[in-house]
């Protein structure tokens, strides 16, 4: 595979996405229901993936492409060797109440659901972030890194809540109390790749939450992988993309053992 050109593909097909939804915050949104009455999608989020999908599989047909909506798509998820996790609109909630904080995120992952290949393009700042797994991340091109904050006190962290809050005791709300007790800053800003690529790019300097889907989270881990960041579950193991919760906790490294005494202290595994 030429990864360069791969990578040149999907920054053009997430940039094309980003300006179809930069047309479409400004039109009414019309919104429908999923899992319950919080999980929402909206016609843009179906319409950007099925451009995306179909851009992807022209492009590569010999690939399985998974999508947010529309899910499996293209090649056997068995035979494929390369898979496409695709999120149109990361932050939906957030584009649906015209906040314009939400992104595209794509990534591209071998069988074993490695990320290889990621773009996250954010179209009301036009900031593209991307990385080749080994040769380090970009935002606009340009290298990132994540901090060197050493110390909870003075991190500004990142979160966010799953769908199923209202009904699930595993809400967040133990951790979300615990760091607020411990750090500079949390922010729950709605996009769980955003916040991912935030972490990657030094401005955030980590970021956790559960119940996050594969296209929600594989390209931003890559990405703080590649800035110089660690990723793990919520128990320190390296591969969160097989955790049965959805469990992502990313930092710049430093934070990573602090973090991972608070998910000790305030869950009873
Ligand atoms: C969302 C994430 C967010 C999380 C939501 C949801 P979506 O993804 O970006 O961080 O808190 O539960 O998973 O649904 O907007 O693609």
């Amino acid at each position: 595979m030429d990864k360069q050109q791969t990578l040149a593909h999907a920054s053009r097909i997430a940039q094309q996405a980003g300006a179809l939804l930069r047309i479409k915050l400004e039109q009414p949104i019309v919104q429908m229901t999923k899992a319950s009455d919080i999980d929402i999608v909206t016609e843009a989020d179906q319409e950007t993936e099925a451009f995306i999908s179909q851009q992807l599989l022209q492009l590569y047909p010999e690939h399985h492409l998974i999508g947010e909506e529309g899910g499996g798509q293209g090649a056997s998820i068995d035979t494929a060797d390369y898979h496409w996790y695709i999120d149109p609109i990361d932050g939906t909630t957030n584009f649906a109440n015209g906040i314009p904080h939400f992104c595209v995120s794509m990534a591209l992952t071998d069988k074993q659901r490695n990320p290889i290949i990621v773009v996250i393009y954010d179209p009301t700042r036009d900031d593209i972030y991307t990385a080749i797994a080994g040769q380090g991340a970009h935002l606009n091109g340009k290298l990132i890194q994540v901090t060197s904050t050493a110390k909870l006190v003075n991190a500004v962290v990142g979160s966010g809540f799953g769908y199923d809050k209202h009904t699930n005791p595993d809400d967040n709300l133990p951790q979300w109390g615990a760091f607020t007790k411990q750090v500079r800053g949390v922010r729950r800003m709605g996009s769980a790749a955003l916040d991912l690529a935030y972490v990657a790019a030094g401005r955030l300097d980590a970021y956790w939450e559960k119940a996050l889907n594969p296209w929600d989270a594989l390209a931003g881990m890559l990405l703080v992988i590649e800035a110089g960041g660690t990723v793990t579950d919520y128990q320190g193991g390296n591969q969160p993309q097989h955790d049965a919760q959805g469990r992502y906790l990313a930092t710049n490294g430093h934070l990573h053992e602090a973090m991972l005494a608070v998910f000790a202290e305030t869950y009873a595994w």
